[in-house]
């Protein structure tokens, strides 16, 4: 899953695609060409920033961001388009607008997202997430991680199935770094095949994000590296969907590790 943030203050990418506040629609295609062209399945497009301190946006500028690339892209190119958002307006109109999953942050927590993601009958990836982006890293503190996160999207599933929504149309992810210390982030990592028990898909992202900074230093045009070492882990454990803003080198590493996953022990 390849990202793309139509937000002008993402931290990893943010502004690039921006001519000063307007979102500059054919640089986004370019970027949406070159990650399908890399091997990207999924597209990710998201017009809310979710990073540590984010400001919020209101749901008419969200959809004004996200939707005309959403419509384009799947016009254009031959990929899922995922739409990271928590607004259940903009999942109802995304899906209208050719949009393939539904990617919410908030494990559709959010008024009216529940019935909105319900109604378009899209897969719906639930996250997990401590606090809001305002908050969500001043001291987190669990007794134990995982089982509070599992127990959390163990509770979202039964309350999307109560709603309607298939078992089989769910997609989970332990939401690292949304609420996390670098050490919960590690134990939610080592965990993961408990999480895979629910039986349903698992999606991770990882990349660039700021643990790996506090692990070892990195800046964050300097975390290719341990973001990958970081997929290949989360794959090795069950995960299904690396999301990621380096699509190319994510694809080689996660190759390799289906590869060794595919050979029997002698
Ligand atoms: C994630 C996401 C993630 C899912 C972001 C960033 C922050 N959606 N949206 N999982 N992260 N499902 O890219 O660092 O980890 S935005």
């Amino acid at each position: 899953m390849g990202v793309i943030n139509t937000t002008p203050d993402s931290f990893s990418d943010g502004g690039n695609l921006f001519q000063g506040s307007q979102l500059d629609i054919e640089c986004a295609m370019s970027r949406a060409r070159v990650l399908v062209a890399e091997g990207a399945h999924i597209l990710d497009i998201g017009g809310e920033s979710t990073r540590p301190g984010a400001a919020a946006v209101s749901s008419g500028e969200e959809c004004d961001r996200v939707l005309p690339l959403v419509e384009k892209i799947c016009a254009e190119l031959d990929v899922i388009v995922s739409v990271d958002t928590s607004t259940g307006l903009l999942m109802t109109e995304a899906a209208a607008a050719g949009a393939g999953i539904i990617n919410d942050v908030r494990a559709l927590g959010t008024q009216g997202a529940l019935l909105a993601a319900a109604q378009t009958g899209l897969p719906i990836c639930l996250m997990h997430m401590r606090g809001g982006p305002k908050d969500m890293q001043n001291a987190p503190q669990y007794n134990n991680v995982l089982q509070e996160v599992i127990h959390f999207l163990a509770g979202r599933v039964e309350v999307c199935e109560a709603a309607g929504i298939v078992r089989s149309r769910l997609i989970l992810d332990p939401g690292f770094g949304f609420g996390k210390t670098v050490a919960h982030n590690l134990q939610l990592l080592r965990g993961l095949p408990r999480l895979a028990e629910l039986g349903l898909p698992m999606l991770v992202g990882f990349s660039r994000k700021s643990m790996i900074e506090k692990l070892i230093g990195r800046a964050v045009d300097q975390r290719l590296p341990a973001s990958l070492a970081l997929a290949v882990l989360a794959v090795e454990r069950g995960a299904g969907i690396i999301r990621t803003h380096d699509v190319a080198a994510t694809a080689d590493a996660v190759a390799m590790t289906v590869a060794l996953a595919g050979v029997e022990t002698q």
